[in-house]
């Protein structure tokens, strides 16, 4: 079997989506996701300029070959760009290997480890009222793990605390980036109010989680860590930018709220120390940013022997390509923890017809051969590429900050 064409397809069926389509001499073709939110173009060039000239009449079987040929061939390893086109085009070969054995994914990687994956959807509002009652709305949805975001008084609507995404748009309505400020100290006495009023109210069945997007420093996330101890979150996520993996030490000599990273990482060079020295619970890398299904398999199985447990990022932006890969990755993979699921609209859903499956509060990834993930490019064609931007985010003084 050899490769005929590399195709890449954007569309913004509510939010811009970039696919692979990798075309065989036998017919049968494979789906890969390349998204980067706000950033989507460099990967498209990336792909077709520098790696679909590349792939042209090669044997689609030898996948491991041509991660590594990208990966160790471009000499610039790692970053964004690098790793999502790499991505795509793995997620795009398992897909054919899937297709070409007649078995999906999760067979060829070693078979279900579990019956079906857990996921945790998102609930916020502007006060802690509307905050609570969001997550009783997920609940009653079936969703057993929660994560749960509130406006903080003093501060305007911004990006990741109370205000609601604009479901049609994935959150990214700004055709240029909004300026949102931003105040650790009136974010980090909050917060634990949200959480003491979730647990009266729901009792501590429910998993609850919280995303702080980077903001903090490593003390102010170790205090946040203590402060949110009594209501045992099933985890912390994001509290400080990682880029110094060292700074976790802090957090974790002060706290033992549990904490989760990764959904920026590309490669396992970024998580390799908070792997080993145990700084980490959960490792939130995913199969479109972190390599594809090879990227992560290695990630997760290096996670497995420091106790670190897998949570695929899942948000809107991470497309229903990928989402399909991650959850077949998370049927298998030993040491899952849980998968992040924010869903997507009824459009998103017929753009790209797929497999997996959702029930309350779990996924399936079915059973249809490869990762089971289709792209409908005529109906993608209706919907062009519009420019978007995720926000900025600043300090009351107007210094640019962390998110
Ligand atoms: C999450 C994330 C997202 C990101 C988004 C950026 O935990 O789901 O933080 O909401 O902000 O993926 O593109
Ligand atoms: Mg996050």
């Amino acid at each position: 079997m050899k490769i005929t064409d590399v195709k890449v397809i954007v569309c913004s069926p509510g939010r811009n989506f970039v696919t692979v389509k990798i075309l065989t001499d036998e017919g049968i073709y494979g789906i890969g996701d390349g998204t980067v939110n706000g950033r989507e173009l460099s990967v498209v060039s990336y792909l077709q300029d520098h790696v679909a000239p590349l792939l042209i009449g090669r044997d689609p079987s030898r996948i491991e070959d041509i991660w590594q040929y990208l990966y160790r061939g471009a000499y610039w390893r790692r970053g964004p760009i690098t790793m999502a086109a790499i991505s795509a085009i793995d997620m795009a070969l398992w897909d054919i290997k899937g297709k070409v054995a007649n078995m999906p994914l999760y067979q060829l990687l070693g078979g279900a480890s579990r019956e079906k994956v857990m996921v945790y959807s998102h609930a916020q509002g502007m006060t802690i009222e509307e905050a609570v009652d969001a997550v009783g709305k997920k609940r009653d949805e079936g969703y057993v793990a929660i994560r749960a975001q509130v406006g903080i008084p003093g501060l305007p609507a911004i990006y990741g605390t109370g205000k609601g995404s604009d479901q049609g748009k994935g959150g990214m309505v700004d055709a240029l980036p909004n300026e949102e400020v931003w105040s650790t100290s009136k974010y980090m006495g909050h917060i634990p109010k949200l959480f003491a009023s979730l647990r009266d109210t729901y009792g501590d069945d429910l998993h609850l989680l919280h995303d702080t997007h980077h903001r903090l420093t490593p003390i102010e996330a170790a205090r946040l860590g203590k402060d949110l101890e009594p209501f045992r979150l099933f985890w912390l996520e994001d509290p400080v930018p990682a880029e110094l993996q060292e700074g976790y030490r802090l957090i974790r000599q002060h706290t033992t709220t549990p904490i989760a990273l990764g959904e920026i990482f590309n490669t396992i060079w970024d998580a390799k120390l908070l792997i080993e020295e145990q700084l980490i619970d959960y490792i939130r890398t995913t199969s479109v940013h972190a390599g594809g299904v090879t990227g992560l398999r290695r990630i997760f199985d290096f996670a497995s022997i420091y106790h670190v447990r897998t949570a695929c990022h899942g948000p809107m932006d991470v497309s229903p390509v990928a989402m399909g890969a991650n959850v077949h990755i998370d049927l298998w993979v030993p040491n899952f923890g849980i998968q992040e699921f924010s869903g997507y609209t009824p459009l998103m859903h017929e753009v790209f017809p797929h497999a997996w499956k959702q029930d309350g509060g779990y996924l399936h990834p079915g059973e249809a051969p490869g990762h089971g993930v289709d792209i409908d490019e005529t109906l993608a064609a209706k919907y062009p590429y519009e420019r978007a931007y995720l926000p900025v985010n600043r300090l009351e003084d107007g210094t640019i900050w962390h998110w």
